[in-house]
């Protein structure tokens, strides 16, 4: 099972910030600005590259509620990033979405 997965099922600790029947949001173990969590759907979704018409719902799920998980970690003006696949810089085959902010993001990237 994925490290996402683990967590989603709780056999791996992480500070969440939102959870619903469709996604979980959670702190990044390596956080790269002062406010940094990253958007996981509970389906196991590889990358991008393995959305569709049925899944992509997760998708604007996550899209839909990021507002309001930046708000309540105190930003209104953030940096989402999807890294899809190695050479992108994706290290965790589960698809997620970077959320950045808290300071002055300049040329940033993940
Ligand atoms: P990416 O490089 O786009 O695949 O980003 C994967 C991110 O996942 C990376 O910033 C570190 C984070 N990460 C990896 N393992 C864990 C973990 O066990 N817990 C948490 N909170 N974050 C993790």
């Amino acid at each position: 099972m994925c490290v996402f997965c683990e967590i989603i099922n709780g056999n791996i600790p992480s500070t969440k910030v939102y959870e619903d029947d469709m996604m979980v949001a959670f702190k990044d173990l390596n956080p790269v600005a002062p406010v940094h969590f990253l958007c996981v759907p509970k389906e196991h979704i590889e990358s991008a590259n393995a959305l569709n018409e049925e899944n992509a719902k997760y998708v604007s799920h996550i899209f839909a509620k990021i507002p309001e998980i930046a708000k309540s970690q105190g930003i209104e003006s953030y940096r989402i990033i999807n890294n899809c696949g190695s050479d992108a810089g994706q290290t965790v085959m589960h698809l997620h979405f970077h959320v950045i902010g808290g300071t002055e993001l300049g040329e940033k990237l993940i």
